[in-house]
C-alpha cells in the first residue's frame, strides 16, 4: 500500500488570530524538530483564519484547508464562501459534508457532492465526510447508510489524488465514545469496496477515521486495516494534544 497517511485537524468554530497563530507555529515547530513525519498534516481553521494560518505555515510543513465551501464559484450567496476563495486564501484542501453541516444546515448527499466538485474545480483536495447516526447503527443500517453517502456524495472526477473520504460515526463525534477497531475495520473495508465500482484507483484513496480521536486511542485506531489517517476535532486545537496523534504515523 502506497497510501501516505493524512492527519487532519478540524478546528470547527474555534480560534481567534492570536492564540490560533501560536498553536499553528507550535505545531510547525514540532514538525520541523522531528524532521518530516511520515504523513501529510492538515489544519482546517475557520475561514476567517485560513489566509493567516497559510502564511504561518508557509514552508508547507502543515497544509491548510477549509471546513466547507459553497458549490458556486461566486454570486449572490450572502455569507457563503466559494472554493475558489478558500484556494485564493491559501487552502489546499476542503472538508465537505461534515455531519455537523449535514445536520445543522440540512446538507444532502447531492449538496455535498456539488461542494466536493467545487473543491476539485478550485484545485483543492476534497475531504468528503460520511457516517451513520446512533439510530442507524442500532437499526443495523450502518453499511447501507455509508454506501448511500459514498455513492451519492463522491464528486464526479474523483481520484485518489483529489479526494479523501473520512468516516465519522455521528455518535462518536465529540462524545468521547469511539467504535471498536473491528467496527472501524468493517466500515473502512466496506467503503474501499464501494469505491472499487466508482473509481479506477480506489485502492489508493485515503480513508480517514474521525470521531473522538485523541493521543491515547490514535495508535490503536491508526493500526486498523484501511485506516489511512485521522480527522481530529477537539484534540487538534492544541498543538500539544495534536502532535501525539501525528506522531503515530
Ligand atoms: C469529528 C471530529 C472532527 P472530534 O467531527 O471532525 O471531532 O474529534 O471532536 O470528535
Amino acid at each position: 500500500n502506497q497510501r501516505r497517511p493524512l492527519i487532519a485537524g478540524n478546528w470547527k468554530m474555534n480560534g481567534l488570530a492570536k492564540s490560533a497563530g501560536n498553536e499553528l507555529l507550535e505545531l510547525v515547530k514540532l514538525v520541523r524538530d522531528h524532521k518530516a513525519p511520515n504523513c501529510d498534516i492538515l489544519i482546517c481553521p475557520p475561514a476567517t483564519l485560513v489566509r493567516e494560518m497559510a502564511k504561518l505555515a508557509e514552508d508547507n510543513a502543515v497544509d491548510i484547508g477549509g471546513q466547507d465551501c459553497h458549490a458556486a464559484e461566486n454570486g449572490a450567496h450572502t455569507g457563503d464562501i466559494s472554493a475558489e476563495m478558500l484556494k485564493d486564501a491559501g487552502a489546499g484542501y476542503c472538508i465537505v459534508g461534515h455531519s455537523e453541516r449535514r445536520a445543522d444546515h440540512g446538507e444532502t448527499n447531492a449538496a455535498v457532492k456539488a461542494k466536493a466538485e467545487a473543491a476539485l474545480r478550485a484545485n483543492m483536495i476534497a475531504v468528503v465526510c460520511v457516517g451513520e447516526t446512533l439510530d442507524e447503527r442500532e437499526a443495523d443500517k450502518t453499511l447501507d447508510v455509508i454506501s448511500d453517502q459514498v455513492k451519492n456524495s463522491l464528486p464526479e472526477g474523483a481520484t485518489a489524488a483529489n479526494t479523501v473520504i473520512a468516516y465519522e460515526p455521528v455518535w462518536a463525534i465529540g462524545t468521547g465514545k469511539t467504535p471498536t477497531p473491528l467496527d472501524v475495520a468493517v466500515v473502512h473495508a466496506h467503503i474501499r469496496s464501494e469505491l472499487g465500482s466508482l473509481m479506477n484507483d480506489s485502492d489508493q484513496v485515503r480513508l480517514l477515521y474521525g470521531g473522538s480521536v485523541k493521543g491515547s486511542n490514535a495508535e490503536e485506531l491508526m493500526a486498523v486495516e484501511n485506516v489511512d489517517g485521522a480527522l481530529v476535532g477537539g484534540a487538534s486545537l492544541k498543538a500539544a494534544d495534536f502532535w501525539p496523534i501525528v506522531a503515530t504515523s
